[in-house]
């Protein structure tokens, strides 16, 4: 049902902020990791990081940079994804994904953008 999908919803949501405030930087980097893949497959795609970059940019980017458009937004996500796809087959896996944050602090600033969003 609609409310049990809500609940469980819900429930991730404050497991997520519980992990956002207290946890490792390693298991902040899991849970940012299981955000953007929306369908759960275990990687990344394009389009995935797409929706949510688009989505904290509609809650929070007007006030953060109201020059953004949506051709910027794609831009970003662009280059964020080149540095992170490794082996450059199109998807980000999770080893990718924290290898890439380990090398580059600016890619684990601009995916935790959504800590403040949230
Ligand atoms: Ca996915
Ligand atoms: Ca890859």
């Amino acid at each position: 049902t609609k409310w049990s999908n809500f609940i469980s919803m819900f429930q991730d949501f404050v497991t997520g902020l519980s992990i956002l405030s207290r946890g490792s930087i390693d298991e902040k980097l899991r849970w940012t990791f299981s955000l953007y893949d929306i369908n759960g497959d275990g990687c990344i795609t394009r389009e995935e990081m797409t929706d949510i970059v688009t989505a904290v940019y509609e809650l929070m980017g007007k006030f953060a940079d109201p020059n953004l458009d949506h051709q910027g937004v794609r831009e970003k996500v662009d280059r964020m994804f080149q540095k992170m796809d490794g082996n450059r087959d199109g998807v980000v896996t999770l080893s990718e994904f924290l290898e890439a944050c380990r090398a580059d602090p600016d890619i684990s600033t601009s995916m935790a953008a959504l800590d403040t969003a949230f």
